[in-house]
């Protein structure tokens, strides 16, 4: 008899599990909180005989589904996950899935900031090098989606949210990448000891085959190594290592077997900023334990130009730059982003709060900001964090339009305009990506 798979969400992971799970003939249930609008998908489901439930929660012990498919968007409180655990029904993610059909091996990539330029740059570094490499994950595209386009021989970089993390099952990368840690997501972690061991989850099946590549100068992975089974192999910015990447006069450093090599020096890697080297020392790491030369690893960092929404230059008009760092989704990535720049800074910054504090993030905005633009949910949360610290150069907006034209106003030919919200997109938009679109867009029209 065929299995029955009940999968919750119907949005970009819910829907590739169900066209891969159809695929391999299964029974599926696609249930969603919301109707599609879509008549194209509409129909696409009924011709591949997928059971719909729409705007409600479906009922798991009427269903009785062999395993339950969530959407790493949607929490595990739910009350259908609450049912399937009572009665024994595992609730995977469309990793999870992915993984038990991937023939190729997995690195992953996890941390608070980062994870989509490590991700992409580790991509980069396996491409024309033999093997077919594909990135997914929370990077956009759902891992099912690519899993059967790959052989052993092959690679699959997957960009790993807590989200995912925390309920995957048998998930076991050959190479695990943890980068940082910082408060985001708190409104389902709760605290930052919750949100660390479900992010530590992307080692616990490792073996002493596999690698874990651990950012050394992280306090929060303090005791980290020592739980896991797979060699661990530290990188670090602040302290020199005996086995490991490290920083010696402004180079970067690869300790490894004995040997001490010069992989590269810090300012011949083109992205820039504290933040973006922890990112290539991981990517780095990656690439020596899978087996590349220095040479080739030196040649993609000097070239890598970094990813669409984190930090990107999308315009200059009458001497101000704009820049498009939609992806700076929690205080700390919107810091980064602030840090990165010398010179005066117009912030676009407001959207939905994931349950951070603005505190340290209104020290740096009154150290590197001339003005802030706020919008969305949290607008109100941010001022409230700015007049503390005195900072008063505010304005309110209430669409992107209105924003990015007070920032045209706002900005004298020198400046920054940087759109970097310290929140997430879903009080206006469906994801980072539609945002920073419209951001681009707004600022390529303007005249
Ligand atoms: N829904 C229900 N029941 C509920 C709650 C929601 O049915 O109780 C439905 C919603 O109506 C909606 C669907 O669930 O239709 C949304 O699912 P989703 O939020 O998981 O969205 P997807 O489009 O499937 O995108 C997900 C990831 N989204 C999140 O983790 C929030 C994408 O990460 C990922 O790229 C994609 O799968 C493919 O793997 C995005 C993200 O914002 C980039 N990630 C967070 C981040 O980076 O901070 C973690």
């Amino acid at each position: 008899m065929s299995k029955r798979v009940l999968v919750i969400g119907a949005a970009r992971s819910g829907l590739a599990a169900v066209r891969f799970l159809r695929k391999r003939k299964l029974e599926v249930i696609l249930t969603d909180l919301k109707m599609p609008l879509d008549q194209t998908l509409l129909a696409e489901l009924e011709a591949l005989e997928v059971d719909c439930i729409w705007q409600k929660q479906p009922n798991v012990s009427l269903l009785q589904p062999d395993f339950i498919v969530i959407s790493p968007g949607i929490p595990l409180t739910i009350e259908p996950v609450k049912v399937a655990k009572s009665l024994g029904i595992a609730v995977i993610n469309e990793t999870e899935l992915a993984y038990h059909f991937a023939q190729s091996p997995f690195i992953a990539v996890t941390g608070t900031n980062g994870k989509t330029t490590t991700t992409t740059l580790i991509g980069e570094l396996f491409k024309n090098n033999d093997y077919q490499v594909v990135l997914g994950g929370n990077i956009g595209t759902p891992l099912t989606d690519i899993v059967d386009q790959l052989s052993t021989n092959d690679l699959i970089v997957a960009e790993m949210s807590s989200f995912q993390l925390e309920s995957i099952a048998d998930f076991r990368p050959k190479v695990a990448v943890m980068l940082n840690l910082t408060p985001d997501h708190l409104d389902r972690h709760h605290d930052m000891v919750e949100y660390l061991s479900v992010k530590a989850r992307i080692f616990e099946n490792q073996n002493e085959n596999d690698f874990l590549i651990l950012n050394q100068d992280e306090p929060y992975f303090a005791n980290l190594a020592q739980k896991a089974l797979s060699k661990v192999i530290f990188f670090s910015q602040q302290n020199t290592l005996l086995e490991g990447i490290y920083l010696e006069n402004d180079q970067v450093i690869c300790a490894m077997n004995g040997q001490k090599t010069v992989v590269i020096k810090r300012d011949e890697i083109a992205i820039k900023g504290a933040h973006n080297l922890q990112n290539a020392m991981a990517a780095i790491a990656v690439g020596i334990v899978m087996g590349l030369t220095t040479e080739h690893i030196r040649y993609v960092l000097r070239n890598f130009q970094g990813v669409e929404h984190r930090l990107e230059k999308v315009r200059q008009l009458n001497g101000v730059t704009y820049i498009n760092d939609s992806k700076g989704t929690n205080p700390d990535s919107t810091i980064k982003a602030l840090e990165a720049y010398e010179q005066p800074i117009i912030l676009l910054a407001g959207g939905k709060n994931k349950g951070s504090d603005f505190t340290q993030l209104a020290h740096v905005i009154k150290q590197k900001a001339k003005k802030v633009i706020l919008l969305g949910q949290s607008k109100e949360e941010i001022k409230e964090a700015l007049l503390k610290i005195g900072f008063t150069p505010i304005e309110i907006a209430a669409t992107y339009e209105e924003a990015v034209l007070l920032a045209q106003q706002a900005a004298k030919a020198g400046d920054i305009v940087l759109l970097s919200p310290a929140c997430a997109s879903w009080d206006m938009f469906n994801s980072y990506e539609e945002r920073g679109k419209l951001f681009k867009k707004l600022v390529n029209e303007l005249i």
